[in-house]
């Protein structure tokens, strides 16, 4: 029909079709395309060949790839056991008294969660993870968790990457069922900014552990126990898995100046987390400022304190990390959070593959194959390459970090943000000022949401050239941002030791603060009755059946998941596109393969792109399986 009209037409088989070959054959484009998988595959190529990803803001031409290069394993055979069937067997009580008997270090492996989150801005695809998995799961059965979900990977997931993050979350269960998995909770704020009602919360936490997450690290941004409480309970009533409750770390507890966040407070907060029902406690040192001698001190005490295992996390933004977790195991602390070595340092987690030689010959030794996690290693190497856009750019460790506090996955997203806004060359203020804004709100734990909330602020006082003490002499007539104005009302939350009054009062003028949850100002949501409405809303022309998680993610992100389906609409399933080509598209006589599904796979091959024509129209000619076929893309140039 259309097609082979066109392809049957002289000037097109001897390759002289052009601009005025669409221009003088007008009757050949007034057909519709039908709109079919690899009609929409191609279209989505087309528009990336012709006006690149909205999300890569700059294309470097020499860029080299390498393929990685996944490490062989057998994919007949079982898969040994791991940390996943002994909770199946001794259930979470049991289990967590298992892991505080272990003489042994265990590791979590952040590789696929915070470690691209916090280096290469949460862009990593599922694909890239796919690929390994199995290999992975295989080969390293002994590891203790991997955390691959929640934080900012669920909203990234859709907003950027065009994937629905329980089909992540689903495909990387089948091929690791064996090692238990971990995600980030941002307690009742669940994986978003915001507090959200908590049949909500509840409702995601019992899907979260149907779809396959084990260990459920909760969290709060003001350390408020009120916050991560009802979260424990729904881990501990909805799932069989293991709660995980963290103290988020700040300060310096060995600064004897320091009489807010000191060991006492830490250690009381852990009593108060455990006899909230976690079944393991974490630290959570998301900016990285736990020292090594802190790192003893601290473990030591909550071990005096709580009868759970306990966890550590930090990121290496000051590059002296992994003595922080030398000085910990040595304490005491069960299990460190690592990332594989191509993905690992900086703002990221400490390098795993280090790790395990320092405590080689270490009584407290985990024996991990160092070879084969090396191999593991170089091929995320290889895959970091095709996410160099969203490398943040930091090239040594700083102790900066000391000073401003900023956590590793912020620090990564605020130079973007910060030249965005034009401050590219005013980085140091921005910074600076993060620290004074810290002090000017009472000094506060800053982790998502409340880093931003800081972040914010800094970035307003600097743009607007403010200081602090403008802000009390002038406060009246300035229009704070959003999510300042929102933090001052307690949508996040009370902070340890209350809001600044007096500034409180300059920053929501007439509006007055609550002080109990912010949760129990939400209705809770009839999900029979709005589930009921999405689906009438969403279900026509979306070509895979709409599941109830959609609506939970409907229901978190109701604009990001709205753009996420129609571009679902659009562009069919572009996860499985090639990295390379989801983001730069292709090159002139590239041939690659998809696989639409198990078994159907095409291989498409890019013929030529016509220069435009004057409704600014180009043409893009591609060879899909041996036909020609063409998308007609709007050059936005
Ligand atoms: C998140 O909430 O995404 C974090 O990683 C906080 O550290
Ligand atoms: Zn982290």
């Amino acid at each position: 029909h259309f097609l082979q009209n066109v392809i049957l037409h002289e000037d097109f088989k001897s390759g002289k079709a052009s601009v005025n070959f669409i221009k003088n054959n007008p009757s050949l484009f007034k057909i519709k395309i039908p709109q079919d998988r690899t009609t929409k595959i191609t279209n989505y190529l087309g528009e990336i060949i012709v006006n690149g990803s909205p999300d890569v803001k700059f294309v470097n031409p020499n860029a080299v790839f390498r393929i990685p290069k996944v490490p062989a394993f057998d994919p007949k055979a079982a898969f040994p056991k791991g940390t996943k069937d002994l909770l199946t067997e001794l259930g979470p009580e049991g289990f967590s008294k298992w892991l505080k008997a272990e003489k042994k270090i265990h590791y979590t492996d952040t590789t696929i969660r915070d470690a691209h989150q916090s280096l290469l801005a949460t862009r990593m695809r599922t694909k890239d993870m796919v690929a390994v998995a199995e290999s992975y799961a295989k080969n390293h059965p002994n590891i203790f968790s991997i955390e691959m979900w929640g934080g900012a990977t669920f909203d990234v997931c859709m907003r950027f990457l065009n994937e629905s993050p329980w089909t992540r979350l689903r495909e990387l269960r089948k091929l690791m069922p064996n090692v238990l998995f971990q995600m980030l909770l941002r307690g009742s704020n669940g994986v978003g900014y915001k507090a959200y009602p908590d049949n909500l919360i509840e409702k995601f936490v019992e899907k979260s552990w149907e779809n396959g997450v084990d260990v459920f690290r909760i969290f709060d941004s003001l350390n408020w126990v009120n916050a991560m409480a009802p979260s424990i309970e729904y881990v501990r009533n909805k799932t069989g898995g293991l709660a995980e409750a963290a103290i988020s770390y700040t300060g310096d507890i060995l600064d004897k100046s320091n009489t807010k966040y000191t060991l006492a407070y830490y250690t009381q907060l852990a009593k108060d987390l455990e006899n909230a029902g976690a079944h393991i406690i974490a630290i959570k040192d998301m900016a990285g400022l736990l020292t090594p001698y802190a790192a003893s001190e601290l473990v030591l005490a909550l071990k005096d304190t709580v009868n759970v295992p306990l966890h550590l996390h930090t990121h290496d933004t000051s590059s002296i990390q992994s003595a922080t977790y030398l000085k910990a195991i040595e304490a005491g602390v069960d299990v460190v959070d690592v990332a594989l070595a191509g993905l690992s340092g900086l703002t990221s987690q400490p390098n795993f593959n280090s790790v395990v030689e320092m405590m080689k010959h270490h009584e407290r030794a985990n024996p991990i194959d160092l070879p084969s996690l090396n191999s593991y290693s170089n091929y995320w190497e290889d895959v970091r390459e095709y996410y160099y856009p969203f490398e943040s750019g930091l090239k040594a460790g700083t102790a900066e970090v000391y000073t401003h506090e900023i956590p590793g996955g912020q620090y990564s997203n605020l130079r973007p943000q910060a030249t965005a806004l034009g401050l590219g060359d005013r980085f140091e203020e921005v910074k600076k000022m993060y620290a004074e804004v810290n002090m000017l709100f009472g000094n506060l734990v800053k982790v998502t949401p409340s880093s931003k909330v800081v972040g914010d602020m800094a970035i307003y006082m600097v743009t607007n050239n403010l200081t602090p003490k403008d802000i009390f002499e002038r406060g009246a007539s300035l229009s704070f941002p959003e999510s300042v104005v929102s933090f001052f009302r307690g949508d996040l939350g009370q902070p340890q030791g209350g809001f600044p009054k007096e500034l409180q009062a300059i920053i929501l003028k007439n509006e007055v603060p609550y002080t109990d949850r912010p949760n129990a100002h939400l209705a809770p949501i009839d999900f029979t009755k709005e589930f009921k409405e999405f689906e009438k809303k969403f279900q026509q022309d979306f070509s895979r059946p709409i599941e109830f998680e959609d609506f939970l993610s409907y229901s978190l992100y109701p604009r990001v998941f709205e753009d996420a389906h129609n571009n679902y609409k659009k562009y069919g399933n572009v996860a499985i596109l090639p990295t390379k080509n989801f983001f730069f598209g292709m090159e002139q006589r590239e041939e690659i393969m998809i696989e639409l599904e198990p078994g159907k796979t095409i291989i498409v091959k890019l013929l030529s792109v016509t220069p435009p024509n004057d409704e600014g129209k180009r043409m893009v000619f591609f060879k899909v399986n041996g036909e020609n076929r063409l998308v007609e893309i709007i050059d936005k140039s």
